[in-house]
């Protein structure tokens, strides 16, 4: 009796395992693989015998017959996988792979810039989401449209009145990109964008110099993804008051607009409270594309201008280091309302450490070095909106500080390398990405592409191959080798992503959406309360519009994929088999 008790409820739990999972299927990066890097398709559920073969797509023909390797439990959900490596091939052209019981895997490439289209696809993805220019057709196709928010008179919220600017002025700060799906634009998360792309600037410069999106300015004397990040850069200038130098945490409607196109809707746009956080970034960013300007001898006003106004908002948060963003305070005291996102961070040890390097790097004063020598102790994480001290090393570890400071910055960071690493071996996708259930957050996305952008830079500090192939085998996740199947980017792959939460995808009656825009990714927090298929750490994404928490886009998403999508293609002749 207690034993078949006891089987029943084996089968409970093991038919509730079942309905967990995703269907089986052959997960890969789904344009395709360098020739001389590793190549690996992952096959998920059960397998008939241990065979795969790689055929010829056109003739069908076998080219290649592999062994699966044994089978890898993950980590992060109850998935079973078997690995079919066939790096031994050896040639280009088009393949799928069949395996006994899971099928034909889409159609891929073996090719030189392999990865090109999507690189290409999500810089471009900034051009699409420009708030205050109309997107014409030879630059944007069918997703053509009118300008969206011209933020040429928004108004002072009665949370940033100042003497000079006393509630309902009326000011002009146009331009920038929309922070995601939705219309507001916040200094926070684009401090983190902004700096990623010019980071990738810095890091590619000869690649980048050629490198054209077709957009209005690649025409012009200054790389396209420079003209990129300064669009964003010049919004982030105006978002700082020239009276003090301080900056307004956000440029919003009281709350968030319907599904509609962009300039549909002709409600208020509010600059809402200062902010220390906001100061830091603009000083970060600013001085960050000053030294860059400078460094590139490209547009000298400009770089004057980002360095001063770097200086400016530096000295606002010295003399207001404590000024957070919370918004149900500030609804409690003003009206109207405001219900968009918050970027609230109660933490800026971080953001003082990232703005210290940066306007040190750029001007060399003392004075900021004290600072972000004080800041050194403190633990440094993997880059986020809200944990940005690594990006304080990647700017030092750039530029000529100190060598032992370097010695040890570069120390910490191979740390963290070694370990993301090490932790893929076990990986059921053989990638670096979830190596603990914690990567799976809102917008777990980008933390893989971050992890791939810090691989990158280890390879470029040491020059190991590891480093090098840990970052492609992120690059693979997001492009299909992963729990979901999905290829992450819209545009991208046989299956990509096709219901983003980003309302001009939603209302611009298009089947397909906005090309070169990174979902959010798998988030078991489920914090939009939609229905989820799958719920485990790596399964729980769901390609619907409903789903802000795991189906969203953002601005600070795309930039890691931009810098590590690039960085991949910039280094693909060094790429070779790990094994
Ligand atoms: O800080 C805690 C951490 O201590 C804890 O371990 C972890 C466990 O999940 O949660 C952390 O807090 C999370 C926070 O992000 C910081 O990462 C919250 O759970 C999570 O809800 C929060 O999500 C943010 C979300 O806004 C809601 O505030 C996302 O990071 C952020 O990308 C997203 O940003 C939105 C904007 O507000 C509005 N525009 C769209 C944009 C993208 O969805
Ligand atoms: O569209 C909004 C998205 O950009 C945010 O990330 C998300 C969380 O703040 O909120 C979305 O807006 C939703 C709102 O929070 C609740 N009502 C439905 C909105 C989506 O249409």
């Amino acid at each position: 009796m207690k034993r078949s008790v006891v089987a029943v409820g084996a089968l409970i739990v093991v038919s509730r395992l079942m309905a967990q999972q995703p269907p089986p299927a052959i997960a890969l990066n789904q344009l395709g693989f360098y020739p001389e890097a590793s190549r690996m398709a992952v096959v998920t559920g059960p397998v008939k015998g241990e065979a795969f073969y790689l055929l010829e797509a056109a003739s069908k023909d076998t080219v290649y017959k592999g062994r699966l390797t044994r089978a890898t439990p993950s980590h992060n959900s109850s998935l079973v996988t078997h690995k079919a490596d066939f790096t031994d091939f050896k040639g280009k052209g088009n393949f799928v792979l069949y395996v006994p019981g899971s099928g034909n895997s889409y159609l891929f490439r073996i090719a030189d810039a392999v990865n090109r289209p999507l690189a290409l696809a999500v810089l471009k993805g900034y051009y699409f989401i420009r708030s205050n220019q109309p997107l014409m057709p030879e630059y944007a196709g069918a997703w053509s449209r009118p300008a969206g928010h011209p933020d040429t008179a928004v108004i002072i919220h009665p949370s940033a009145a100042s003497a000079a600017r006393p509630a309902g002025t009326v000011l002009s700060a146009p331009g920038g990109w929309y922070d995601a799906g939705d219309y507001n634009k916040y200094v926070v998360n684009s401090g983190i964008s902004t700096s990623t792309l010019l980071s990738a600037y810095e890091d590619f410069p000869a690649y980048f110099d050629t490198l054209k999106t077709n957009i209005p300015e690649s025409n012009n004397t200054i790389p396209d993804i420079l003209d990129e990040a300064l669009y964003n850069l010049r919004w982030m200038l105006t978002m700082q008051d020239p009276g003090d130098g301080g900056v307004y945490h956000k440029l919003t409607n009281a709350a968030f607009d319907g599904m509609v196109m962009p300039g549909v809707t002709k409600l208020p746009r509010y600059l809402v409270q200062k902010s220390t956080a906001a100061a830091l970034n603009l000083a970060a960013v600013a001085a960050q594309a000053a030294r860059l300007l400078k460094k590139q001898k490209l547009l000298p006003a400009l770089a004057d201008s980002c360095l001063k106004a770097a200086a400016k908002a530096w000295k606002w948060a010295e003399a207001n280091p404590a000024v957070y963003y919370r918004q149900s305070a500030l609804n409690a005291a003003f009206d109207p309302d405001i219900t968009t996102g918050e970027y609230g961070d109660g933490k800026l040890e971080d953001e003082w450490f990232w703005a210290a390097a940066e306007v040190y790097a750029a001007t060399k004063e003392p004075v900021y070095f004290k600072v972000l020598q004080q800041g050194l102790h403190h633990a440094v994480t993997l880059p986020s909106w809200n944990e940005v001290r690594m990006l304080g090393y990647y700017t030092l570890l750039n530029t000529k500080a100190e060598p032992d400071l370097q010695q040890a910055l570069k120390d910490t960071l191979i740390r963290m390398a070694d370990q993301y690493v090490a932790s893929r071996e076990q990986n059921a996708f053989g990638v670096v990405m979830g190596q603990a259930p914690a990567d799976f957050i809102w917008g777990s996305n980008a933390v893989a592409a971050n992890q791939g952008e810090l691989l990158v830079k280890a390879f470029l500090l040491t020059g190991n191959q590891n480093y090098l192939s840990g970052a492609l085998s992120n690059l693979d996740y997001i492009a299909g080798r992963n729990a979901t199947g999905y290829s992450f980017v819209t545009g991208i792959g046989s299956k990509p992503v096709m219901h983003p939460h980003h309302r001009p995808s939603q209302a611009d009656g298009i089947e397909a959406p906005v090309p070169g825009l990174l979902s959010g990714g798998p988030n078991p927090g489920r914090q939009d309360g939609c229905t989820y298929p799958y719920t485990e750490p790596e399964t729980a994404f769901v390609d619907n519009v409903c789903s802000y928490a795991s189906n969203e886009i953002a601005i600070n998403w795309n930039a890691p994929i931009v810098y590590l999508a690039h960085a991949i293609e910039a280094l693909q002749t060094k790429l070779k088999p790990i094994r």
